[in-house]
């Protein structure tokens, strides 16, 4: 049987193989995603994202609980961009998890990307989609929300998680890197600390004045302005993940994004540019990889010193060399 097979009849020995064969940039990855997709796209992809420590493994362990005892299904990755290694956090709930051994429902990773292909972004999107296929109803992504990786994942997944807490000023870093943009659901995790009530009004205003500049830049231009959509205003929670408060109520939230994306023919569109995207990137890969084998090594080092030497610049060389891949 082959690795793909066994992955969608369940077997999460295969399952975890063809996450490594992906986390590794392994050939393998490919052959095994392929025959994968025709099983895919019906799993709810969801992304926690924000700055490192304000709970977000602590959140997708609660949440996961919480769907797993609505009698759904989840998978979880743990993407860690910074390190080769699985974090403490995360080996930690990894454990903690262990209490539902036995439990086929529930489904845990933490991913490093040691040189996978097109990076991070690319080799979660493919994790995603095993776990997809191998039929988990709920896929939960922990990405640290630092950067482009707290916004790249947006990208991956049909609805994204935001997640603060009170007091350490990432709120207003984090909302300067545009994190609020990106979000369909915001919490304040931690609400069991003072100043949580301060983020949650600060956040609030915040959140107010984007949707309105929205709202008014989006109105008299926008092509939907006379096929008015209910649209999906972003809630706003409060949680303490470490005892699970607010945790059901978030899962509620999240049940209702997918409804609306469903509803509204948003679930199509984010389906179709996350395929754009794949797609995109693997031809851009491939488009590459005949480039540099079909243009011989000194021919490259020629142009480079040509252009250090100021001859030519990069730009002509770059068509130059486009002229001799066919
Ligand atoms: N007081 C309080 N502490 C919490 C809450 N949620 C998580 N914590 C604690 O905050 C710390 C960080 O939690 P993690 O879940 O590891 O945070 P994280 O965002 O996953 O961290 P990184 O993956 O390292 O970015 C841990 O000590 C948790 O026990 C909460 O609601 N209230
Ligand atoms: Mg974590």
């Amino acid at each position: 049987m082959s690795l793909a097979k066994k992955i969608i009849s369940g077997d999460q020995r295969a399952l975890a193989r063809a996450l490594t064969f992906i986390e590794d940039g392994d050939a393998a990855s490919e052959r095994i995603l392929a025959e994968l997709h025709a099983h895919g796209g019906k799993a709810h992809l969801v992304g926690v994202t924000g700055a490192p420590g304000v709970g977000k493994s602590t959140l997708v362990n609660a949440l996961a609980q919480s769907v797993r005892a609505r009698g759904d299904t989840v998978g979880v990755l743990a993407v860690d961009p910074t390190s080769p290694f699985s974090s403490g956090a995360v080996l930690g709930d990894r454990i903690r998890m262990r209490d539902l051994a036995g439990d086929k429902g529930i489904y845990i990773r933490s991913m490093a990307t040691r040189g996978a292909l097109g990076g991070l972004s690319h080799a979660t999107a493919a994790a995603a989609d095993v776990l997809d296929a191998a039929g988990f109803d709920c896929v939960l992504i922990e990405t640290v929300g630092v950067g482009q990786a707290g916004v790249e994942i947006a990208a991956n997944v049909h609805t994204t998680i935001v997640l603060m807490a009170p007091g350490s000023g990432d709120d207003v870093q984090a909302i300067k890197a545009g994190i609020l943009e990106i979000a369909d659901i915001l919490v304040v995790n931690k609400a069991d600390l003072s100043g949580a009530e301060q983020t949650r009004a600060y956040l609030r205003s915040t959140l107010t004045m984007g949707q309105t500049a929205r709202a008014v830049a989006g109105h008299p231009h926008s092509e939907q302005a006379d096929t008015p959509s209910p649209g999906w205003e972003v809630p706003l929670l409060m949680t303490v993940a470490s005892v699970g408060e607010g945790v059901d109520e978030l899962l509620q939230s999240l049940v209702a994004h997918h409804d609306y994306l469903a509803s509204s023919g948003e679930l199509d569109n984010r389906q179709r540019e996350r395929m754009r995207a794949i797609v995109e990137l693997r031809l851009r890969n491939r488009l590459y990889t005949r480039l540099v084998q079909q243009v011989s090594q000194q021919r490259f080092d020629a142009l480079l010193q040509a252009i250090v030497a100021r001859e030519t610049d990069p730009y002509s060389a770059v068509a130059s060399l486009m002229e001799d891949i066919d």
